[in-house]
């Protein structure tokens, strides 16, 4: 926090608290989730280099003695081929209502395009009260080409501050945090203090198990999978039983998911429990099967089933 805003607006008997909301946006693969996870200091959202990787909005929680920075990720603006992309926009576009600072990153690695244009003019109308640029993935680039990214993507709209960072070298990571920090009204905590993250178990693991389907697959399997955790159970040795639902839309598919003699979905299986061993602390076994729907990502009543719906 800038010292300029230490001591604001003190109560008696309340200390001075900032807190608020930033929104971080931008079109698919930008390095947005990766971003948050830095902040975060852990994996909590997934990555990877398929486009659309983020299909939920998510709420981090970053606390400090005096600042409570809800970071919201959100899933890449892009060109909607079906209902489910259109979803996945909304709730993107829609993030960007009443957050105290808007984000837009942009990759350095690929030229500014029109799509990050059409981003950059829904984060200008957004009203956010602070419009920060962030150009990502630092490390990939000589750092004259992060600085022509900058001023390349400076001209989009107007910006208050641009910088530049790598999430995966940790690079400017602090910078953005305070210069978001920097930049919240005045106010208390908007969730507990120990609430670090606003998805369910069952919603994580439903995420870390799609992560591992699209780290494992290529090609057009990843776009045409869902998962959906069927539950959690607690057995009485502190084990957890957990089963979830991999969703695809053609019997090819599925085959695909499930591989030469299972080859691919132990795969998935094995990788996937580490991160849910992780996030439950304890032992789990994780009991994958794989599901037909035919066409799922066209169907609003299939999309919401999987809540993957805004009105959610
Ligand atoms: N080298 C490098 N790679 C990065 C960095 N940030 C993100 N990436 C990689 O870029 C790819 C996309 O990152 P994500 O964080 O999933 O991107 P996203 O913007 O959340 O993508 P969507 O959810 O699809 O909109 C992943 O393979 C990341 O590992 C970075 O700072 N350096
Ligand atoms: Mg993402």
């Amino acid at each position: 926090m800038s010292d300029q805003h230490a001591g604001m607006g003190d109560v008696p008997g309340q200390p001075s608290h900032h807190s608020g909301f930033v929104a971080l946006v931008g079109r698919p693969n930008a390095g947005k989730s990766t971003l948050l996870n830095a902040c975060y200091g852990g994996k909590i959202a997934i990555t990877s280099n398929v486009a659309q990787t983020t299909r939920r909005r998510m709420r981090a929680v970053i606390n400090t003695d005096d600042t409570q920075v809800v970071i919201v990720d959100t899933p890449g603006l892009h060109k909607p081929q079906d209902a489910l992309g259109k979803e996945l926009n909304r709730a993107a576009l829609s993030s960007l209502a009443d957050v105290d600072v808007a984000a837009f990153l942009v990759d350095a690695t690929k030229p500014v395009g029109r799509g990050d244009e059409w981003v950059a003019s829904h984060v200008e109308a957004s009203g956010a009260p602070y419009k920060l640029l962030v150009i990502t993935k630092a490390d990939l680039v000589e750092p004259e080409r992060a600085a022509a990214q900058l001023h390349a993507a400076a001209a989009l709209a107007h910006f208050d501050e641009g910088i530049i960072v790598s999430a995966k070298e940790g690079f400017n990571v602090d910078v953005f945090l305070r210069l978001v920090s920097a930049h919240l009204p005045l106010g208390p905590s908007w969730f507990p203090e120990d609430m670090d993250v606003d998805m369910t178990d069952e919603e994580l693991v439903a995420e870390f198990v799609r992560e591992k389907v699209l780290l494992n697959l290529r090609e057009e399997v990843p776009h045409s999978v869902g998962v959906v955790c069927d539950g959690i159970e607690w057995a009485k040795d502190g084990h957890a039983s957990v089963r979830a639902t991999i969703v695809v839309e053609r019997e090819g598919q599925k085959g695909i998911v499930i591989g030469h003699k299972g080859a691919m979905i132990k795969r998935i299986g094995i990788s996937a429990r580490r991160d849910v061993e992780r996030l439950l602390d304890a032992p789990c076994y994780l009991d994958l099967r794989v599901q037909v729907r035919p066409a799922w990502r066209r169907d609003q009543s299939e999309i919401r089933r999987m809540g993957l719906s805004v009105e959610e």
